[in-house]
């Protein structure tokens, strides 16, 4: 019987790619010179698209795919899923939460203490023979028992929110509804008086069209000027033209930022903005956490072709 023809939007790590190739009919579309001709080519033969958090799958391209089934996601953010497309024609989606939580929120915290504490900036003085030459490194700022805002308490959100407990920092939280179980954190609906009531600002939203600018130049300018802002969702869900202006007017402390619009490629101006952390979208990227995205995708897809329901699906 002739296996699934699948389109792979983007490539995965190897021990990922090998068990994909034995169970289906692998087309690799970001391997193509010309990717409307291919697409034009395999597209009716398209049962699944095994695609990225950070890439998704485009309205044209799920249009090129007109017997298309479902979408697997490797990661926890489908934002970049044209989730209307799959609700008109009924397509299936997963992605991989749950997995790859933990990490996420270990580098948010990773984030916020090489920010504050400027870990970074140590370094250099070190190897640049500064410490020798200049004496101590300047005096940062303490980062336990100040306050902690999370935008978004879902499985991320409140996976940072117990981080933070553990140094010591005041909880409280935005989201659309008080949590159940979150009751010892404070709720502050409203981003812009949660921004006004916190140090260190956590964006751990799912990208939505209605989360989009969501940290805009009010939540900043609320948050003053020895705030933070710590993304590890999506870019979407910050103003950035808003940040990098709080960034140079020094309205804002800092930023430590894992996503950026148009990532790999970001405005340069972040590259010259003082007190920014450029990270490259590496929140769920240890082994151990990719591994196990790796193995939940596949076993979406092994779930939908025996015609069994998804293991992790989204709800359109
Ligand atoms: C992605 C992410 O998996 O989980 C997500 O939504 O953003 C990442 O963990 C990333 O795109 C890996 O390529």
């Amino acid at each position: 019987m002739a296996k699934p023809q699948v389109l792979q939007v983007g490539p995965y790590p190897e021990w990922d790619q090998a068990p994909l190739d034995a169970a289906y009919t692998i087309h690799r579309w970001w391997e193509a010179a010309d990717k409307d001709a291919f697409l034009a080519e395999v597209g009716p033969n398209i049962r699944a698209i095994a695609t990225r958090g950070d890439l998704g799958a485009s309205e044209a391209m799920i249009a090129a795919c007109p017997n298309l089934e479902m979408i697997a996601v490797f990661g926890v953010g489908y934002d970049a899923v044209h989730l209307a497309s799959c609700r008109a024609r009924g397509i299936k989606v997963s992605n991989t939460p749950d997995v790859l939580t933990e990490d996420v929120a270990d580098i948010a915290l990773a984030m916020l203490l090489a920010l504050v504490r400027r870990t970074g900036q140590a370094e250099e003085w070190v190897r640049s023979g500064d410490w020798a030459a200049k004496g101590m490194f300047p005096l940062t700022r303490k980062v336990s028992g100040t306050r902690a805002g999370i935008l978004g308490l879902g499985r991320i959100g409140a996976a940072i929110a117990r981080r933070c407990e553990g140094f010591g920092m005041q909880i409280a939280y935005s989201a659309r509804s008080p949590k159940p179980g979150a009751e010892h954190w404070t709720y502050i609906p409203d981003a812009v008086e949660l921004a006004r009531n916190c140090d260190h600002l956590f964006v751990a939203l799912a990208a939505t069209p209605e989360t989009r600018h969501i940290v805009n130049a009010k939540v900043l300018q609320a948050l003053g000027p020895d705030g933070t802002v710590i993304n590890i969702s999506r870019a979407a869900n910050v103003d950035e033209s808003a940040l990098l202006d709080a960034l140079e007017q020094g309205e804002i402390a800092g930023a430590a930022l894992d996503v950026f619009e148009g990532e790999p490629n970001l405005n340069p101006r972040f590259l010259s903005a003082p007190n920014v952390l450029l990270q490259p979208h590496h929140g769920s990227g240890t082994v151990d956490t990719r591994k196990a995205m790796g193995k939940l995708m596949r076993d979406n897809l092994t779930a939908h072709f025996a015609g069994q329901p998804l293991v992790t699906p989204v709800a359109l």
